[in-house]
């Protein structure tokens, strides 16, 4: 920031860039306490961020899981900021020139910020206050920076128009706008961090009740303790996570309820955590998987869950599935967030254990994995049954409603297609010549899976060794012992389902019902020396 020597009547453009991106940061630093009071997820870049990932059209929003995987969020923050920092740097710009064209743009953004949280499902007029404040904190801020930008120094004031800026008078102005705005920001994490303390406190005082029906232990013979395999049960912490939501829902397990209701409910149904614990309570291993992830890719995790019997809720609740004479085909699952996702009641009412689970792995549901209740369905993609941070189950038909994904062009009906993965050896892998093991998993919820075959370079078939079944709701790993010759090669796998169908060859992309294909991994075989 250097005054210029011509004596030009003007501050210098970065000067004025720089006001707009100090007044930016004491914005979003306003809008942090007041979003903490409001609702976490009504902070302006969350909320921005939240209107972009709806507005995302499908090819871009499959690049970016492609490219991003599941930093896709972190990107986006940054993308949000990005934009942010240059919008900013042009209202400083303006601002040194034009106070009040500069001034209104800072203002213009906070409103931005307002709409975007107001238009978000379930917002209330509240939602829009922490962009107002920010927006107001940033307006506040740039007039202030600006106008010391555009006051010429005292000492030396020249004559003729020429501009000089009063370096200490300035200086000092953003070191306080920065002081108080951080101070803002911090106090606004602290109080967020309070706030979702008693969510916090509620799951770590959550005791499980025992099950009712306890799943058997996993078969000693399920995991084959193959380097580089997963292990047979996924932790949450290993446990792949999708979903929009931009700041992880925390709902203290005191203040839960469930709806259920809709067509061809004879007695609609409120109930508290409490009484959903009350009931009896089953265990069970189901692999959930994701619908857009690509052959080969990494969206699947098992797991134990603990759950109520979504078939014996809503039987309570006098719904009958539509082979029964039931008016609804389509049970809408509402989060806390307004997600929706619509599974078949056929389905969920057909014997299979679909849950309404309270538990992961012995532990309550992680907040990342939909505490403190989210269904799991055996045998359907995760956007059509699992629905985390749950609240409300509408009955409705699929002719009358489209869920989220659906509305996206994604399938309204998505079972599981039968899936194999090679795990190790990793693509590109370098090998020596000799016995490799050749290991992945391979699923096929609900059918189960019957056989695993692998190939080298194209050539005939060969039998897998299988790991012990633990039902056909959950993955089953493999092993094929390869000797291995120099040079590079090729390695396909295929599995085939419980009903005895040969996972197909076909390729096809994600989009709208999962994709298909044989995973491939090409490795390079070199002896020693
Ligand atoms: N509320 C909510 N539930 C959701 C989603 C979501 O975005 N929001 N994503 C769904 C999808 S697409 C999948 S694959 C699973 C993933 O569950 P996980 O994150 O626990 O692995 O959650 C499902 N439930
Ligand atoms: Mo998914």
């Amino acid at each position: 920031m250097r005054a210029d020597p011509g004596g030009s009547a003007r501050p210098p453009r970065a000067l004025g860039a720089a006001c707009g991106i100090v007044a930016a940061f004491a914005g979003l630093a306003v809008a942090e306490p007041v979003a903490a009071v409001v609702r976490p997820e009504a902070s302006p870049v969350t909320a921005v961020g939240a209107v972009a990932v709806d507005l995302t059209p499908q090819p871009v929003r499959e690049w970016a899981i492609a490219v991003f995987g599941t930093a896709d969020k972190a990107v986006l923050t940054v993308g949000i900021l990005a934009v942010l920092a240059a919008v900013a740097a042009g209202a400083g710009l303006l601002a040194v020139r034009r106070p009040p064209a500069g001034i209104a743009v800072a203002g213009g953004f906070g409103l931005l910020g307002a709409a975007a949280a107001l238009g978000r499902p379930q917002g209330s007029w509240q939602d829009a206050l922490p962009s107002l404040a920010g927006g107001l904190a940033a307006a506040g801020a740039l007039a202030l920076l600006a106008a010391a930008a555009r006051r010429p120094r005292p000492a030396r004031a020249p004559a003729g128009g020429a501009w000089a800026l009063n370096r200490r008078g300035f200086g000092r102005l953003v070191l306080g706008v920065l002081a108080v705005s951080s101070a803002a920001g911090l106090a606004g994490r602290r109080l967020g961090a309070h706030g979702s303390a008693g969510a916090t406190a509620s799951r770590a005082g959550l005791v499980l009740p025992p099950p009712a029906v306890p799943a058997p232990p996993v078969p000693a013979g399920a995991d084959l303790r193959v380097p580089g395999l997963p292990s047979f049960l996924t932790s949450a912490r290993d446990f792949y996570r999708v979903d929009t939501a931009l700041v992880v829902p925390r709902t203290d397990a005191g203040s839960w309820r469930l709806r259920i209701h809709g067509e061809g409910v004879a007695r609609p149904l409120s109930l508290g955590l409490g009484e959903l614990l009350a009931r009896p309570l089953v265990q069970h291993d189901i692999t959930l998987c994701c619908v857009s992830n690509e052959v080969g890719g990494p969206y699947a995790g098992n797991a134990r869950w603990l759950g109520v019997p979504l078939a014996d809720l809503l039987r309570e609740a006098g719904v009958r599935p539509p082979s029964r004479g039931g008016p609804a085909d389509q049970l809408v699952a509402r989060s806390i967030d307004g997600m929706t996702l619509g599974t078949p009641v056929e389905t969920v009412m057909d014997g299979r254990a679909a849950l309404l689970a309270v538990g992961m792995n012995g532990e309550p549901l992680p907040f990342a994995h939909g505490f403190p209740v989210r269904m799991v369905v055996p045998g359907l993609y995760g956007y059509v049954s699992a629905c985390k941070w749950l609240t409300e189950l509408r009955l409705t038909t699929f002719a009358a409603y489209d869920a989220y994904w659906v509305r996206r062009g994604w399938a309204r009906q998505a079972p599981v297609k039968t899936q194999s993965r090679i795990d190790t050896p990793r693509p590109y892998a370098a090998l020596r010549p000799g016995r490799v093991a050749v290991a992945g998993v391979a699923w096929a919820q609900h059918r189960g899976i019957r056989r695993v075959e692998v190939r080298v370079d194209g050539g005939p078939w060969q039998q897998a060794r299988l790991g012990a079944a633990d039902g056909v709701d959950t993955w089953r790993q493999w092993v094929w012992p390869w000797e291995a010759s120099a040079g590079p090669h090729m390695l396909e796998v295929r599995a085939t389902d419980g009903t005895g169908a040969v996972q197909t060859e076909v390729r096809s992309g994600t989009v709208p019902d999962g994709a298909t294909g044989l995973h491939r991994v090409r490795v390079q075989v070199r002896a020693l020396g």
